[in-house]
């Protein structure tokens, strides 16, 4: 029985996503962030060194970084389904994208992530306007740029495709959910980018995503 260690809402959801697509059974042994830090419990750290979401036993391994979980399950329960044949114009850029969507996409919406806290988190009145500066400068000049770049070029790849690696739905669009559900929260992605928008109205129709959600429980990334 495949083991997936589910923190709340966090990339381990796509996990549950992908073996509800499968239809692989599994068990979900799940965690609570730290309501104030939202950092994973040290149990976490007990299954892998790095203490981080998704990790999943699969056969008695420990498997963690979720785009190695997402390309090992479907590679292994697949079947062939949700990985384009070798060879294919589809199977390159669908390992594109599962390299694109936490080595490109998500540095960044992280890095909004940590400024706002910064500009808006608790801290000593005197160093407040200073803090606020530098996160408003960080943000402006770098990180905000980078979002709406990598925004822009996902929206203009669904322009002659509905899925990220071609016609068919692969696990790549398992992998890519992640980053563009965090960007509708906190990297300004709206109606202005339609594809988009789209894109993430078909999957979270999908009766495997609703069941992941079910299983998952509290998924705030959610919109
Ligand atoms: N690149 C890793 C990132 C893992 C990661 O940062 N997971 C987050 C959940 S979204 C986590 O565990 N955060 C809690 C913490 O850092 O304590 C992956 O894709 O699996």
């Amino acid at each position: 029985m495949i083991i997936v260690h589910h923190l709340n809402n966090s990339r381990s959801q796509r996990v549950l996503w992908l073996l509800e697509e499968l239809g692989v059974p599994y068990e979900v042994k799940r965690y609570q962030r730290d309501r104030k830090t939202m950092l994973a419990p040290p149990e976490l750290r007990a299954v892998h060194p790095l203490g981080k979401s998704p990790v999943i036993e699969d056969d008695g391994q420990v498997l963690a970084e979720s785009g190695a979980i997402v390309e090992h399950l479907a590679e292994r329960y697949g079947d062939g389904r949700l990985v384009p044949p070798a060879g294919t114009p589809e199977r390159l850029r669908y390992r594109y994208w599962m390299h694109f969507a936490e080595g490109t996409a998500q540095p960044p919406l992280l890095l909004k992530l940590l400024f706002d806290r910064v500009e808006t988190g608790p801290m000593p009145f005197f160093a407040r306007p200073v803090a606020r500066a530098i996160a408003r400068r960080a943000k402006g000049s770098y990180i905000q740029p980078n979002i709406d770049r990598n925004l822009d070029f996902m929206e203009s790849e669904l322009r002659d495709r509905d899925w990220f690696a071609g016609g068919a739905f692969s696990a790549a669009d398992v992998q890519m959910s992640f980053p563009l559900e965090a960007a509708v929260l906190r990297g300004g992605l709206d109606a202005k980018r339609p594809r988009l928008m789209d894109f993430l109205e078909r999957i979270h129709a999908r009766p495997a995503y609703r069941r992941a959600i079910d299983k998952g429980g509290e998924y705030a990334l959610l919109r």
